[in-house]
């Protein structure tokens, strides 16, 4: 029962206070890997909890774009989940906003995203067929490292 307020209904916006987002801790995520479901609570003393909204924002759209933070849960319990862009890494701040329609409140948690060496590629070689003692010469075929422009080549 709520002490010294009337009971509105859920879908009045009359909130006069705004709603409690839980503390989420900083994660650490290796590149190209995803968080998925990390929990936090949601609560409001004049709303259902089944009413608030969350949203979240991140402060590098380049490693992580809003359109790729998702939450699940009803009620006071919720789970966020977010997909890096792939082979981005660094740091960035996500904050995670719940409104009551009235109110909106904010928690903020670092997450790090640790590089990972990716394997360097080769593209693929032609047959080629050439007279016993003669030389092969000018075949092409093309080395790339997302992360290195100095690659070794041997046969
Ligand atoms: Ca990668
Ligand atoms: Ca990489
Ligand atoms: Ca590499």
């Amino acid at each position: 029962m709520k002490i010294g307020a009337p009971d509105v209904g859920a879908h009045e916006a009359s909130s006069t206070i705004p709603p409690e987002i839980g503390v989420i801790a900083d994660q650490q995520i290796l590149e190209d890997t995803a968080i998925s479901a990390i929990g936090f609570t949601i609560t409001d003393l004049d709303n259902d909890a089944a009413d608030l909204i969350v949203q979240g924002s991140s402060s590098n759209i380049s490693l992580v774009a809003n359109s790729n933070i998702s939450f699940a849960g009803i009620g006071a319990d919720r789970y966020i989940s977010i997909t890096p862009t792939v082979n981005e890494n660094d740091v960035l701040t996500i904050t995670v906003f719940v409104t009551n329609g009235s109110f909106t409140s904010t928690t903020s948690f670092n997450l790090t995203v640790t590089a990972v060496n990716d394997a360097p590629e080769i593209s693929t070689i032609d047959d080629h067929s050439i007279s016993e003692d003669a030389c092969l010469t000018g075949v092409n075929f093309t080395v790339s490292d997302i992360e290195s422009s100095n690659l070794l080549v041997s046969a």
